[in-house]
């Protein structure tokens, strides 16, 4: 099989990830790395034998042969990269979150469809193992239909640490954790019907807001409460990165608990497995379920890059995801919920 070759645009934090998720999908090869700041670039692609380096993405798109691109950069900058490449005719595969507005996320997706260039975004989260299982457990049935949902993701880690940007975003959870927990919720429960959000700011050196909840109604007639918190909340035990959910049912329950433990409790009784993620030499080991997500992601797009089949995570499938992202923000800013017609 002749190896997709592609260009990397970015070589921050999470670059180094998504390039060795790619190499363990396999069937591609990363042939040129971009970044604005030249030595950042040099140090990837001598880590990771990439042959070229470029500080300028016209040239690197005028001189190198690719078959697509993948846009790992800060958000601000996705829109222009993706005109640039769809421009050329080249698929491109980005990193969420897709846009830093609504509107520029349509814009994006517009540009793709108007030069016949697929699209697809790097969301990872609802292919992380454990979720996975969870998901096939539910639709195995035996909880019977779901009425209600929690999904969490809280926690006190030092997220600005390693990605000191996160502190200078406006929005800053729903864009960075919602993308993917409202994503999951589309993946377990289907599209939304309504949606209510309120958020809070618990840290005060940040400009964005570090806690949401969101209430909404979703597929057929499930309450879903999304809760989401980077503070210093002192939990027990720290679970980042990890997800919490449950769902109730008319015929029992399922959750998905601290260290990947899921109990499926019914009239039979309580069933406990554990399904702890892969790991990898290359993840880190904070981020360990997210970084293994990465690679079922790219398989699944690499594929349909292939013309082998869909992809989950296309750029029409993400922007329903988008927006619940700035519905959030905007039933939040007015404190009134949003309906099924305002989200579509
Ligand atoms: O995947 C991400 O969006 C990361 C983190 C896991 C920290 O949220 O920004």
């Amino acid at each position: 099989m002749t190896k997709l070759k592609f260009a990397m645009l970015g070589t921050g934090f999470w670059s180094r990830y998504q390039l060795a998720g790619w190499n363990e999908a396999g069937g591609v090869e990363c042939v040129a790395l971009y970044n604005r700041t030249r030595s950042r670039a040099e140090a990837l692609a001598t880590e990771f034998g990439v042959p070229a380096v470029y500080d300028d993405v016209k040239t690197l798109l005028d001189t190198e042969k690719l078959d697509f691109i993948d846009i790992c950069t800060n958000v601000e900058t996705h829109a222009e990269l993706t005109r640039l490449a769809a421009g050329r005719g080249l698929p491109v595969v980005c990193q969420k979150p897709m846009a830093t507005t609504l509107a520029e996320a349509e814009a994006m997706l517009a540009t793709c469809q108007q030069h016949n260039v697929p699209l697809f975004i790097n969301e990872n989260w609802r292919w992380q193992y454990p979720i996975r299982q969870f998901k096939r457990i539910l639709e195995e049935g035996r909880i019977g239909k779901p009425f209600r949902a929690r999904i969490d993701m809280i926690s006190g880690f030092p997220v600005f640490q390693n990605q000191p940007f996160l502190a200078e975003l406006e929005q800053f959870i729903i864009t960075d954790l919602g993308s993917h927990t409202l994503d999951v919720a589309r993946c377990l429960f289907g599209e939304a019907n309504s949606l209510f959000c309120q958020t809070h700011k618990a840290h005060t050196n940040i400009k964005g807001e570090d806690v949401a909840t969101m209430m909404l109604n979703m597929g057929e007639d499930i309450t879903v409460l999304v809760q989401m918190a980077y503070a210093e909340n002192y939990l027990e035990r720290e679970a980042f990165p990890q997800t919490f959910i449950t769902v109730e049912g008319t015929k029992g329950s399922l959750e998905l608990g601290l260290d990947y433990w899921i109990r499926e409790t019914t009239a039979d009784g309580t069933l406990a497995k554990r399904y702890p993620p892969p790991r990898y030499e290359w993840a880190n080991p904070f981020y360990d379920v997210v970084h293994s997500s990465i690679v079922p992601c790219q398989a699944d797009i690499a594929q349909a890059l292939r013309g082998e089949g869909t992809a989950e995570t296309t750029g029409e499938d993400n922007l329903k995801t988008v927006r619940l992202v700035f519905g959030s923000y905007q039933s939040a800013a007015t404190g009134l919920p949003l309906t099924a017609k305002q989200l579509a």
